[in-house]
């Protein structure tokens, strides 16, 4: 790109990021380097020291990597990003940077189990407080509120409940009280919501999903809103050491130029996915942000241009014809991990949300029988034949067990 011309997000997927390197690619090259060397020990000094920009060694920047970074922030609207070696790695050294014992944080009760995990787990070994509160339910949030609230965490949509956390309205609760508000914005991208739009002070991403979207990276990103949180931000990951290696931030970087195409199509197969599922005689209930039957879908078509490619549900069999259910798909592959080209189904209270324990997804509204799924590329009508299939295999099981529970 080589004007200032305000372009639109299907435009900047494909050139956000791409600078001028030698030989004029027309994709950045891969750095597959770890040093870089310097002019003369005067120049390494000043490298140190800030007084001159460039490379220096590559868990402290590296070329391939910042174009990723770039990209990331110019679709988020940030000020800068940073590539992390995981989500995980993302959310740890962002709240690394923003807390210190002493202070208190409010945690969304429904994040990826891990994420509530860091929380209410670790968090507290350093000295700092965890409220986990629902997110939808504003009052509780203001109340969760105390005089060393330094932040709000939220995820929006909720993982796997689908949960959404109004973010104009956290955003000017926690402003009030000198709070700042952080987003993980993995299930929508930047494509489908921008958190900083609505207030948020910072975004995190897991780029092992819609970002990367090919299922052949782990990785996360921290976008800050201004210089000064980058600097700490760049600071704390510099020391903390969870970088994104320079292959992995290529591979990232290429899978974002069809995350638009991607989005937009995996949002319009999930709608007609969780239409065909409301529908299913075998079906309990469907939540999808972009069914009227969301609680919360006023809000959802607010903030957000899209329902994402997750559906969450549950069958009138509960977890037993959950089970078989996710036996018995075909094309759907039984895997953890959304986002992506592939769908995917998955079981969140014996997968992603094992490790919270029952006490908390039951506060979370994990039942035991929901099962998620992550709509991909594929032909919508491929998907919903699976779905059929095993929603079949798995109402037939349970017919035949309560015949033979009857006899
Ligand atoms: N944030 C969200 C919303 C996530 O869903 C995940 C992973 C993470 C952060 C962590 O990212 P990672 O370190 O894995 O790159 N969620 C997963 C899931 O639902 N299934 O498998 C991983």
């Amino acid at each position: 790109m080589t004007d200032d011309h305000a372009y639109t997000p299907e435009t900047l997927v494909v050139h956000a990021g791409v600078g001028r390197y030698p030989h004029r690619p027309v994709v950045p090259p891969i750095y597959q380097v770890s040093t870089f060397a310097f002019e003369n020990a005067d120049q390494g000094a000043a490298l140190f020291a800030g007084r001159e920009q460039g490379y220096i060694y590559s868990r402290m920047g590296n070329p391939t990597v910042a174009a990723l970074e770039s990209c990331i922030a110019t679709l988020e609207g940030g000020y800068a990003a940073l590539a992390c070696g995981s989500g995980m790695a993302a959310i740890h050294t962002a709240l690394a940077a923003l807390l210190k014992s002493g202070d208190h944080i409010i945690c969304g009760d429904t994040v990826y189990g891990p994420t509530c995990t860091l929380v209410e787990g670790f968090l507290p070994r350093w000295g700092i407080e965890a409220t986990m509160v629902d997110p939808s339910d504003l009052e509780a949030v203001e109340k969760a509120f105390r005089p060393n609230t330094r932040v709000v965490y939220v995820e929006t949509p909720g993982n796997p409940t689908l949960v959404i956390a109004d973010l104009e309205a956290i955003s000017r609760l926690a402003h009030q009280r000198g709070a700042i508000v952080v987003v993980d914005n993995t299930f929508m991208s930047p494509i489908l919501q921008q958190p900083f739009k609505w207030g948020a002070d910072v975004v995190v991403h897991s780029l092992t999903k819609a970002l990367n979207g090919h299922a052949d990276v782990v990785g996360g990103a921290i976008v800050a809103k201004d210089e000064a949180d980058y600097r700490s931000f760049r600071k704390v990951l510099n020391h903390l050491g969870g970088v994104l290696p320079p292959l992995e931030s290529f591979l990232v970087h290429r899978g974002i130029k069809t995350l638009a195409l991607r989005m937009k199509q995996q949002s319009e197969s999930a709608l007609k996915v969780a239409e065909f599922l409301e529908e299913h005689p075998a079906i309990d209930w469907v939540r999808f942000p972009w069914l009227k039957s969301h609680p919360q879908h006023e809000l959802a078509r607010k903030q957000m241009s899209g329902g994402g490619p997750v559906i969450s549900f549950e069958l009138k069999g509960g977890l037993e014809a959950g089970r078989t259910m996710m036996n018995s798909v075909k094309l759907c592959s039984l895997a953890v991990s959304l986002g992506g080209v592939e769908s995917l189904i998955q079981h969140p209270a014996g997968m992603t949300h094992a490790t919270m324990g029952p006490e908390a997804r039951c506060r979370a509204r994990i039942t035991d029988g929901l099962v998620r799924v992550s709509i991909g590329i594929e032909n919508v009508d491929d998907i919903i034949a699976d779905l059929d299939q095993a929603l079949e295999t798995a109402s037939s099981r349970s017919t035949h067990r309560a015949q033979v529970g009857a006899g």
